[in-house]
C-alpha cells in the first residue's frame, strides 16, 4: 500500500499493471485496478482472444472465453468440427467429450482437423491431418465452394448479413478456390469440397477451435471462421455457434470507471500500432510488459495465477526487462509482486512472493463458466480446508488495498459480502447459492436470440463479414497464408514443432509446466517424448525410442523419439 500510495502521489497510478489468469473478471482484483487507475492484463491474448475479438467484430456480443458449440444440442446429422482442439486429451471439461460422444450416438458426425493423430482424431468419423496453421485457408476454401455454388444459407445471408458485405466477400473469394487453398493447407481440394458440401447439407455445423489456431494471424482464422458460420447460417442455432451471454450479477455501487485502453495505445490501431504490428494479436501482455518497463511506463507489476517469465510470448524480453536498471543502478521495474501457491519462474524475479490460498481454501464467485459458455451460470467456490498460516487469497488482499487506497469503492466488509451483493442480481445470496449446491444455471437461453432481439450487437445490427476498421492494416478480409512464425528460417529448420495438451506430461500446456509430479515413470512418460511422423522418422533415419537432438532457433534438447501417424 505504501508503494502504491507513492506511485499515485507521483501521478503515475497508470504505471501499475496486474496480470491475472482471467477466470472471473468482475472480481475484487479487477475492481481495485479500475478504482486505483492501474492497468489490467491477462494471459487471455495467447489463449483465444483472437477468436473472441473476431466473434465480437462479426456478431457483437460479449467477450466470453472460448465459446465452443453447445454439443449437447447437436441434432442427428449435425457436424462437429474440431479445429485445433484436443478436448479428449487435455482436462478442461469432462462434459465436452461426453457430450460429443452422446451427439455421435445420436447420429452427429465428428470431423477433426489436427496435424497430430490425437485422442479426438481417434474418435472421429473423419480425421483431416492439416498443415500447421492451414486452417484459415481450409475454411476459406470451403466458403468459396459454398458461395460460388449457391450452397449458402440464402435466408440467413439476406436477412442477417450487413448489406453489401456478401458481395464484398464474393469478390474476395474469387481466387480462393479449393485448389488454391489446398496448396496452402495441404488438404486435397476434393476433401475441401467434400467437407464444404457436407456442411452445406447438414442441419447444423459447430466448430470448436481453440489453442491449435492461436498462432500468428490467428484473427484471420477467427474471421474466416465467422464468415463460414455466417454463410452457412450456423449462428445461435442448435448445434451451431452459440451467442453467449453474461450472468446478470448486480453491480456493486459505486462502480469504478475502467481505464481507456484505446486512449493509452493498447490497441494495434492506436498510437502504438507500429510496435504492436510486431505481433498479430491485439494485446501481448508479456511482450507489452517488457516494452512498458523499457519505456518507463510500468513501475509496479503484480502477477497472480500466471507465470509471464515462462508461459507467454515475449518471455525472453520480459526476463531481460525485469532486471534492467537505470544509470544509477535502480531497477526500471520498481516493484514486482508474485502471488503464488508454489514458487514459479516469475517468483524468482519478484521483490515479494505472497502465498495465495489454493482453491480448496478460499471463497470465490465464478460467474464465467468459460469452457462451456453457451449462456449464463454461476459457481460458488467454498473453502473446504483451512489455509496454512499466512496464506491470503489475492481477492482478500486487493480488497484491503482498496480499503486503504480507494475506500469509496470498497465500502463492504470482505470478499463474501462482495459476492453477496453481486448475487442479488439473480435474487440469490451466498447462503442461497450454497443451498442450491453452489451452482446456478438457467440452462440454455434459447436459440436465434437475435430474431427476438431484432438484431445482433454490431453497430449495424447485422453480421459483419467485412471489417473496415482493419482496412488500414490490410485485414478487412482474412489473410489466408500460413502463420509467419512457421516461415522464419524455414530452410534451416524444415520441420514445425507443435505442442499440445495432455494430462500425462509435465510441460505440455502451461498448467502443467510447473508441476514435476506429472513426470510419470510408470507410464513411461518420465521424459516427454518427441512425437514424430513415421515417414519423416524413416527419412531422417530415426527409430522409435531413439535419443535424438531437437534443434530450433531457441536452443536444443535431447529427447526420445516416438513415432506416430
Ligand atoms: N492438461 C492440460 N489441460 C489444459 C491446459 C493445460 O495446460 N494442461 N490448459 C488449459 C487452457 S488455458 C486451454 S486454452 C485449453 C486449450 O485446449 P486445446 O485447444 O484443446 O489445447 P491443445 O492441446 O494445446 O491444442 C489443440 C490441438 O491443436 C493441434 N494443433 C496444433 N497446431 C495446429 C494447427 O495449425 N491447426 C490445427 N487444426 N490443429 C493444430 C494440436 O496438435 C492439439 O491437438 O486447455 C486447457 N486444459
Ligand atoms: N509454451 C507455452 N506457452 C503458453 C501456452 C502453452 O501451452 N505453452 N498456453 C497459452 C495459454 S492458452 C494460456 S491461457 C497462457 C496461460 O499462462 P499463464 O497465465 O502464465 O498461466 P500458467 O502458466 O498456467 O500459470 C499459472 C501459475 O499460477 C500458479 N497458480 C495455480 N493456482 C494458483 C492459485 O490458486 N493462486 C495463485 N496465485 N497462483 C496459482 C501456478 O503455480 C502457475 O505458476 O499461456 C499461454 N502460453
Ligand atoms: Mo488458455
Amino acid at each position: 500500500a505504501g508503494k502504491l500510495q507513492e506511485l499515485r502521489d507521483r501521478g503515475e497510478a497508470h504505471k501499475l499493471t496486474a496480470s491475472f489468469f482471467p477466470h472471473s473478471i468482475t472480481d475484487p482484483k479487477w475492481r481495485f485496478l479500475n478504482a486505483y487507475g492501474g492497468f489490467i492484463n491477462t494471459a487471455l491474448p495467447h489463449c483465444d482472444s483472437a477468436k473472441i475479438v473476431a466473434f465480437i467484430k462479426a456478431m457483437g456480443g460479449v467477450p466470453n472465453h472460448h465459446i465452443p458449440p453447445a454439443f449437447f444440442t447437436v441434432p442427428k446429422g449435425g457436424i462437429m468440427i474440431m479445429a485445433g482442439r484436443h478436448a479428449f486429451g487435455c482436462l478442461d471439461d469432462a462434459s465436452v467429450p461426453r457430450d460429443i460422444l452422446e451427439a455421435k450416438a445420436r447420429g452427429a458426425i465428428l470431423v477433426v482437423l489436427d496435424p497430430l493423430f490425437t485422442a479426438d482424431a481417434a474418435k472421429a468419423d473423419w480425421w483431416i491431418p492439416i498443415r500447421p496453421s492451414g486452417d484459415t485457408a481450409l475454411f476459406t476454401g470451403m466458403t468459396h465452394h459454398i458461395v460460388m455454388n449457391g450452397l449458402h444459407n440464402k435466408s440467413f445471408v439476406e436477412n442477417w448479413v450487413r448489406e453489401g458485405d456478401f458481395e464484398r466477400l464474393k469478390d474476395y473469394l474469387a481466387d480462393k478456390t479449393p485448389e488454391a487453398m489446398s496448396r496452402i493447407c495441404d488438404v486435397p481440394a476434393k476433401d475441401i469440397i467434400k467437407l464444404a458440401e457436407m456442411c452445406a447439407a447438414a442441419p447444423s455445423v459447430g466448430v470448436d477451435s481453440f489453442k491449435g489456431i492461436m498462432l500468428g494471424q490467428a484473427m484471420d482464422f477467427g474471421h474466416a471462421w465467422t464468415n463460414f458460420l455466417a454463410v452457412t447460417g450456423n449462428i445461435d442455432n442448435p448445434g451451431g455457434q452459440p451467442l453467449p451471454d453474461l450472468t446478470p450479477l448486480a453491480p456493486v455501487e459505486p462502480v469504478p470507471p475502467a481505464p481507456n485502453l484505446h486512449e493509452r495505445g493498447w490497441h494495434r490501431t492506436g498510437p502504438d500500432k507500429d510496435k504492436f504490428a510486431k505481433y498479430s494479436f491485439i494485446m501481448e501482455p508479456t511482450w507489452y510488459q517488457a516494452q512498458a518497463i523499457k519505456n518507463g511506463d510500468l513501475k509496479v507489476l503484480v502477477v497472480a495465477e500466471c507465470n509471464p517469465a515462462l508461459t507467454e510470448m515475449g518471455q525472453e524480453e520480459w526476463r531481460s526487462a525485469a532486471t534492467m536498471t537505470d544509470s544509477k543502478g535502480n531497477y526500471l521495474l520498481e516493484m514486482l509482486v508474485s502471488y503464488e501457491i508454489m514458487l514459479s519462474e516469475t517468483s524468482r524475479y519478484a521483490d515479494y512472493v505472497l502465498p495465495d490460498k489454493t482453491y480448496f481454501e478460499r471463497w470465490e464467485l465464478l460467474y464465467m463458466p468459460w469452457w462451456y459458455n453457451f449462456g449464463q451460470g454461476i459457481g460458488l467456490r467454498q473453502p473446504v480446508v483451512e489455509a496454512p498460516e499466512g496464506c491470503r487469497h489475492s481477492n482478500e488482499v486487493f480488497i484491503e488495498l482498496g480499503k486503504r487506497l480507494c475506500p469509496e469503492y470498497f465500502a463492504f466488509k470482505d470478499d463474501v459480502e462482495f459476492y453477496d451483493r453481486q448475487l442479488t442480481g439473480l435474487g440469490l445470496s451466498v447462503k442461497k447459492l450454497q443451498d442450491l449446491g453452489g451452482l446456478w444455471s438457467p440452462g440454455t437461453l434459447g436459440f436465434r436470440k437475435y430474431e427476438k432481439a431484432g438484431g445482433f450487437g454490431t453497430p449495424s445490427g447485422k453480421v459483419h463479414l467485412y471489417w473496415e476498421d482493419l482496412e488500414e492494416v490490410g485485414q478487412a478480409l482474412p489473410r489466408v497464408d500460413l502463420a509467419p512464425e512457421y516461415r522464419v528460417d524455414a530452410e534451416q529448420y524444415p520441420y514445425v514443432l507443435l505442442s499440445y495438451r495432455t494430462i500425462f506430461h509435465q510441460g505440455s500446456g502451461q498448467w502443467t509446466h510447473n508441476n514435476p509430479q506429472l513426470r510419470d515413470p510408470v507410464g513411461g512418460f518420465r521424459d516427454n517424448p518427441l512425437l514424430i511422423n513415421t515417414a519423416t522418422a524413416r527419412k531422417e533415419g530415426i527409430k522409435d525410442g531413439d535419443l535424438v537432438t531437437l534443434r530450433s532457433r531457441s536452443g536444443q534438447v535431447r529427447v526420445r523419439a516416438k513415432c506416430t501417424e
